[in-house]
């Protein structure tokens, strides 16, 4: 018996041996063919960074599929050919491995990344077009990751510029609307000047970031970060790194993610939201020099809150719970709960906007998971209304010169579908198709609110420009694939019909 066993064990070994000897070695694979555009150590380069926290929205079959035949409009080549499948899989299967040791973002690495392009005294003084400056949008066109800027009174694209890869959440726009901060998913943040049209100064604040705030100043720039658990202030004015702070519970025992950071005008600094620890911080932004620049309030709340929406005077804010399945308003000023809010289907609180409705303030909000619009008074703080809608949607967009507010269906099967909603009424009274059976989502208003121009999210897609009253379709311009637009006017003065 005991001879039968070795033997057994022996004949599993030999079988195994030529099997293991079989397998890719995926990590010389990775060194010779990927690293030069990704990095050694993964953390990104020219091309992105393969680690699983900024990999997560891909499915490894995906990743297996752009290994195979590359990434349309981008430097990222297909590797069917020198590739079999078993490596592409040993490839995927190590790029969706965490990196142990957290690999290290402090502040050496973060003012290594830094650079400044233009010496901010050679910058003209006037915009070196003749369009109107507060008008332009900015485009993220997330295709082949270019912001193009478009005159919003011509509808005609005056600059088209190359970004990090992946630019993700809304653009922020220093106070006078010259200079325009766009984030990256890989942690870049890039400055543009939208008078000379120049791309200023970036740096990389973090390896996996949310997204960025201005301070109502315009002085501070504050970075969001999963990866590492940091929150990153910087120098609007060249980009250069002030502070890291880890952030923890407030024993300094549990490290937080930072899901969005936002400013808040009226309260001269920022509000923040922490995945991993139930508290909401503010964070005042003093002057230059000052002795405590940035004091620290934690407002402590019974589970973390990751959807923020303040009301315009920034006093109230309504956050969900990490599963979206719960929301409650809160009183900044006392930091106190102030009633829970009842929206069941995952509500996008960052997307709602909110209007005058018969002397009362209501907000709107979209669901990720319902085909509803849930209307809010926010006086009571009771929902007012649940409008069906074509299916869920991520956005709703309106202005203060229009009666009307725009919402998509784009996590829906009727992803093709604008709905437009009467603000006055509370009843949807057009539906529009413009680009059957492509995703359209994201409307945003010109300066005036005469034009509402919305996305086709395809990589040979478009801004299609309505008339904002007619509905009717005004003017077409091809984009690869244009996640948002922003209004500089908009976004400057705070239009309650938009994101901030
Ligand atoms: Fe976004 C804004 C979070 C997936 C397109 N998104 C934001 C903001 C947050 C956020 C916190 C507000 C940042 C700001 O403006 O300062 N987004 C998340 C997620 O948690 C989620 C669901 C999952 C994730 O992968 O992070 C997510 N977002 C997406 C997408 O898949 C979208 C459609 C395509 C993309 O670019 O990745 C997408 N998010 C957007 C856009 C905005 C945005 C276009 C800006 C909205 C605005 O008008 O301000």
């Amino acid at each position: 018996m005991p001879y039968t066993r070795s033997a057994l064990l022996l004949a599993a070994l030999l079988l195994a041996a030529p099997l293991r000897a079989a397998e890719p070695d995926a990590a010389s694979l990775y060194a010779t063919h990927c690293a030069s555009c990704h990095g050694v150590d993964r953390l990104g380069g020219l091309g992105p960074a393969l680690v699983p926290e900024n990999l997560g929205r891909l499915r490894p079959q995906a990743a297996a599929d752009v290994v195979a035949n590359g990434r349309p409009a981008t430097r990222m080549q297909g590797f069917a050919e020198n590739f079999s499948p078993t490596e592409i899989k040993a490839l995927v299967d190590l790029v969706y491995r965490p990196i142990l040791p957290t690999p290290t973002w402090g502040m050496p690495q973060i003012r290594a990344s830094h650079s400044v392009r233009v010496d901010p005294a050679l910058l003209p003084e006037k915009p070196v077009f003749a369009a109107d400056p507060l008008n332009l949008f900015v485009v993220v066109e997330s295709g082949d990751h270019h912001i193009t800027i478009l005159d919003g009174d011509r509808f005609e694209p005056l600059h088209r510029e190359p970004t990090h890869y992946a630019v993700h959440g809304g653009p922020k726009f220093s106070p006078d609307g010259r200079f325009v901060y766009l984030s990256s998913r890989d942690g870049w943040v890039t400055k543009f000047d939208l008078y000379s049209l120049r791309t200023i100064a970036e740096i990389r604040a973090g390896i996996n970031a949310r997204n960025i705030a201005l301070s109502p100043d315009g002085s501070v720039l504050a970075v969001a970060n999963y990866l590492p658990n940091t929150l990153v202030l910087l120098n609007a004015s060249d980009l250069s790194p002030i502070q890291v702070i880890a952030v923890t519970d407030r024993a300094g025992a549990v490290p937080s993610r930072v899901s969005a950071v936002y400013q808040a005008p009226p309260r001269h600094g920022f509000v923040a939201a922490l995945k991993d620890v139930p508290e909401v911080w503010e964070m005042s932004v003093g002057p230059a020099g000052a002795k405590n620049r940035f004091p620290l309030r934690r407002i402590a709340v019974a589970e973390p809150l990751e959807d923020f929406f303040f009301d315009p005077a920034y006093r109230h804010l309504v956050g969900s719970s990490r599963d979206g399945g719960r929301a409650v308003v809160l009183d900044l000023d006392t930091g106190q709960k102030v009633a829970p809010l009842d929206l069941p289907g995952m509500p996008h609180l960052g997307a709602g906007i909110s209007w005058e409705l018969d002397g009362r303030r209501v907000m709107a909000i979209p669901h990720l998971k319902e085909a509803a619009l849930s209307i809010v008074d926010m006086q009571s703080w009771k929902i007012l209304r649940r409008i069906a809608t074509a299916g869920p949607g991520f956005f709703i967009r309106g202005h203060e010169n229009s009666p009307y507010a725009w919402l998509d269906a784009s996590l829906s099967p009727a992803r093709d579908i604008l709905q437009i909603l009467d603000t006055r009424s509370l009843e949807i009274v057009r539906t529009l198709r413009p680009a059957p059976g492509k995703t359209v989502a994201h409307v945003e208003f010109s300066r005036d609110g005469r034009y509402a121009l919305a996305s086709i999210w395809e990589m040979d897609g478009a801004i299609v420009v309505y008339d904002a009253a007619s509905f009717t379709e005004v003017k077409r311009i091809p984009m690869s694939k244009p996640s948002g637009k922003y209004n500089v006017f908009n976004k400057i003065f705070l239009s309650a019909g938009t994101s901030h």
